[in-house]
């Protein structure tokens, strides 16, 4: 891995088109943010076509504006309408295939441009093979093909340098867990529950098809309460209901960097798409991850690949599975399975032993400004 430093501070164009869910624009205003903060960047702008999409996982957002700055970086709203392009930063990343404006493109060229497509996360063997491949384009640029992945060969994984140890300073802090708790509506007494070790956190984000109630299922039946929080446009079939053990709590949007805390302090993460896969991860708890839904159930072949980048209990690997396939007798059972004790201790072993493992790779900001510097040198 090439760890070489830019030189030169480097400005950024970092474009994103908002497709479907908050996926996209979660990936970019997190690698905004990151390279923002690096001492090799000097400007950053991020053109987002969709400022209410973006106002959901970050509250400050104003969506009628046309340029703001925030947190470092220079949001610039990208709409049909709009002229008044200036001319493209020496490095400019597209996210997901996103295809910037002609006006900007046409001006990149290989000797002053380095231009990189910033693909979809996926741990299938093929990845490795494309990332970092270059296309050449009619203006004479390449494009190169750049993949976060989950082994060094790859762009590596999104990551704060200062995440893990944020982390494990609010898994201690019982204050700002409170807070959180307070902030997001939960009540008092579930909170001193919470609290005292009386009750477990877990926290559901998972696609309309995931069999969710297998959770009330298993879970009310359990020795230990359980506070399932749940986002509320998310797992509408799952009544809001105290059910046994089984409490449900529907909590309002959060931003990011609460999005995050809410995963440290769940004894089971259940998540959905790409971004939350890496923030569970990073969470370092027992998790269950859904892909997102693919043609020809393309996302079992995804899913079984990120498997396969572990050492998951056998139970655990079936119960993603069955997660996966809407199969709601199927999850039952392997989640009864998995937190039996003993699986339950491996499973959260694991989830620990995995996050450090994956936090030893360089991450994807680091992997994206080194490359930078690979190319600019190379001309
Ligand atoms: O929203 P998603 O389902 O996104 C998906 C995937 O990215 C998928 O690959 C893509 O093809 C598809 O969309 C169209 O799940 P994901 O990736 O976890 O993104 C959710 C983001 O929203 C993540 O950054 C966390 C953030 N978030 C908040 O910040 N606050 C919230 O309250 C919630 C519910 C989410």
């Amino acid at each position: 891995m090439n760890t070489a430093t830019v030189s030169q501070p480097v400005s950024i164009d970092l474009f994103c088109r908002v497709i479907d869910n908050l996926g996209d624009i979660g990936v970019c205003w997190r690698l905004a943010r990151q390279l923002a903060a690096r001492p090799e960047v000097a400007q950053l702008r991020l053109w987002v076509d969709d400022l209410h999409s973006f106002a959901r996982i970050q509250a400050e957002v104003q969506s009628d504006q046309h340029t703001q700055l925030l947190h470092g970086v220079t949001i610039e709203h990208w709409h049909p309408e709009r002229l008044d392009y200036p001319a493209p930063h020496s490095f400019v990343i597209e996210a997901f295939a996103c295809e910037p404006p002609e006006a900007m493109t046409r001006q990149l060229n290989a000797d002053g441009h380095v231009w990189i497509n910033l693909d979809y996360l996926s741990a299938e063997p093929w990845v490795q093979g494309c990332h970092g491949l270059p296309s050449p384009q009619a203006g004479g640029a390449n494009k190169y093909f750049f993949f976060p992945g989950f082994v060094p060969q790859t762009g590596g994984l999104l990551r704060e340098t200062d995440l893990l140890a944020r982390r494990d300073a609010f898994q201690q802090d019982d204050a700002a867990y409170q807070a959180m708790l307070q902030g997001l509506g939960v009540a008092q007494e579930h909170i001193h529950a919470l609290l005292q070790g009386e009750m477990q956190q877990m926290f559901l984000f998972c696609y309309p098809d995931a069999p969710v109630l297998a959770l009330p299922q298993v879970l009310a039946t359990l020795e230990q309460k359980t506070l399932l929080l749940v986002p509320e446009s998310v797992a509408q079939r799952i009544p809001e209901l105290a059910q046994g053990q089984l409490l449900v709590q529907r909590i309002p949007a959060v931003n990011q960097a609460e999005f995050d805390a809410l995963l440290w302090r769940s004894a089971l993460n259940i998540v959905r798409g790409e971004d939350s896969l890496v923030r569970a991860i990073w969470a370092g708890q027992p998790m269950l991850w859904q892909p997102y839904v693919q043609e020809e159930q393309a996302h079992l072949d995804k899913l079984q690949a990120w498997l396969d980048t572990g050492n998951l209990p056998e139970p655990v690997q079936a119960l993603h599975l069955a997660w996966s396939s809407a199969d709601q007798a199927g999850a039952a059972t392997a989640l009864n399975l998995c937190l039996e004790p003993q699986v339950l201790h491996l499973w959260q072993q694991e989830a620990r032993a995995y996050s450090e493992k994956l936090a030893e790779q360089a991450d994807l900001a680091s992997s994206l400004l080194s490359f930078y510097t690979q190319v600019a040198r190379k001309r």
